[in-house]
């Protein structure tokens, strides 16, 4: 006598499931699920840079913004570093703040400090609000100009200007920026800038969001020729329960996170 496999025995008068009919089932589930998240993927906003002279490397850097403009949607900032503003010297750059609710164009910038290649808009990013508006504020990163300029979102007006701390060399400050959750205490969102001074061994500064005051220079342990410490540079949420905000750099060789207090500076720990 040959007994079915247990799988194939009907019970109840009900015929059995084929196993391969439950692998269709779920196949098909698959695929339309897949054309489901398809359909959702369709972009909302499709951005396009404002500058009738050309694109100028428009999207090279992009950025999501805490809600700028009061409609309690987040937004979004696009760079474009090697933009020609109206009237403007080449490569001066521009970068654009587009509302993420209905694409349109919020404000577009220019650095207070226009010249050939300064590559504003190289990297840009949204910051907590600095100025106690409530609303998210911008930081744009201009290594051509060794410069940093934190604009307001809501006004779109300049609020500070941030200089490399080591001079006007060839350093690359503001090759890379970030802003970062609140971190000295003051209830403000708070600043990184990154660097590629001193042989592209590279360097990172903290700054307060409110007042523009340096408040870390930050340089790597492992400090190397070409180890570019600084060539990333992200604010973090609170990581060690204190509180306040945390960041992240990275450098040639490794990514380190800083977890920063006032009264303990900071202690690194790999990711
Ligand atoms: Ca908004
Ligand atoms: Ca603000
Ligand atoms: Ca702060």
């Amino acid at each position: 006598m040959t007994l079915e496999p247990p799988s194939l025995i009907a019970r109840g008068g009900v015929p059995p499931i084929p196993p391969y009919a439950s692998l269709v089932a779920l196949l098909l589930t698959f695929l339309v699920n897949q054309s489901e998240i398809s359909a959702q993927r369709a972009p909302w906003h499709d951005l396009r840079s404002p500058n009738q002279g050309g694109d100028g490397l428009f999207g090279y850097s992009v950025s999501g913004v805490p809600d700028a403009d009061g409609d309690g949607r987040g937004d979004v900032f696009v760079g474009a570093h090697s933009a020609r503003p109206q009237g403007g010297p080449n490569d001066a750059g521009e970068a654009y703040l587009f509302s993420g609710n209905n694409g349109s164009l919020l404000h577009t910038f220019i650095s207070p400090n226009q010249q050939t290649s300064g590559e504003f808009g190289y990297a840009v990013s949204g910051v907590p609000d600095t100025d106690g508006d409530g609303m998210g504020d911008l930081l744009v990163g201009s290594f051509g100009e060794n410069r940093a300029h934190l604009f307001s979102g809501k006004s779109g007006e300049l609020l500070h200007s941030l200089i490399s701390p080591i001079g006007l060399g060839d350093v690359n400050f503001g090759y890379s920026v970030a802003g970062v959750p609140d971190l000295d205490g003051d209830s403000r969102g708070d600043l990184i800038v990154g660097s590629l001074a001193s042989e592209n061994r590279g360097a990172a500064y903290v700054y307060s969001g409110s007042s523009g005051m340096i408040l870390y220079p930050l340089a790597s342990p492992n400090s190397m020729v070409s180890g570019l410490f600084g060539y990333s540079v992200s604010g973090i949420e609170d990581v060690d329960g204190d509180g306040r905000g945390d960041i992240c750099t990275h450098s040639i060789r490794l990514s380190r996170c800083l977890s920063v207090s006032l009264e303990n500076l900071f202690q690194m720990f790999r990711i």
